[in-house]
């Protein structure tokens, strides 16, 4: 069976998560302490981020879009796999775009808004200013389009809407304040679901070696 190395509340391991439980995939999941990780984990070498998946041959895939991708591969179904990157290559232009903008602009700022007392040289204010940027634009495409893509879930939604998450979480009030209604709409169809709360968002505890294994998920 596949490891998958995760840590529950990391962004890139819950898009990970999120793709492998949408496609029925089998892996066993092992829940990891970023500040004690497994010698097992630091042993693959190089560095030891979550998500990391160690496929049945022992190949790594050290990185989320790596796991994703690893994900819709081995996929027999090829309808959720097709919804989700679809053959198309404008429509995968466009996902790619999303996700580009995502992990290298809208992060930097993330981290700053949600850690402002750690970045003394602007303010929260500001930081949270410099992240609404992509929030706006979120909002404006999904005033016209249920989903980034259009009327279905695409792989663009799953790797950003943890990142929303995590923005949305250092100041829900503020968030429900503002005019972001479609990006609240969009960012409750997938934080309310089923999916997410009884699948991708279940508590393990910390993976110890020779334990018994935790299938993922648990269906
Ligand atoms: N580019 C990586 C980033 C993963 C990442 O930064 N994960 C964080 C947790 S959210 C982590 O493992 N931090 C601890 C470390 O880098 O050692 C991916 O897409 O998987």
């Amino acid at each position: 069976m596949p490891v998958l190395y995760s840590f529950r509340r990391c962004p890139y391991a819950i898009r990970s998560r999120y793709i492998i439980a949408l496609l029925g995939t089998s892996v066993h999941l092992r829940e990891v302490i970023l500040k004690s990780k497994p010698s097992e984990l630091l042993s693959l070498g190089g560095r030891s981020s979550v998500p990391q998946l160690v496929d049945v041959d022992g190949v790594r895939y050290p990185e989320s879009l790596d796991i994703i991708f690893w994900a819709l591969a081995c996929s027999d179904d090829k309808k959720v796999v097709n919804e989700l990157w679809p053959a198309d290559s404008v429509q995968r232009n466009r996902i790619k775009a999303w996700i580009d903008y995502n992990d290298h602009f809208f992060k930097h700022w993330l981290d700053r808004y949600k850690y402002a007392n750690r970045y003394p040289e602007y303010s929260e204010d500001y930081y949270r200013k410099k992240g609404e940027l992509f929030l706006s634009r979120l909002d404006k495409r999904l005033s016209a389009k249920k989903f980034l893509l259009g009327e279905q879930v695409s792989l663009a939604d799953i790797a950003v809407f943890p990142f929303i998450r995590q923005f949305v979480a250092v100041n829900q009030k503020w968030f429900d304040s503002t005019q972001y209604h479609n990006v609240r709409r969009w960012l409750a169809s997938f934080v309310n679901s089923e999916m997410f709360n009884s699948v991708v968002m279940v508590k393990y505890p910390a993976w110890q070696a020779g334990q018994k294994n935790t299938l993922y998920p648990a269906y």
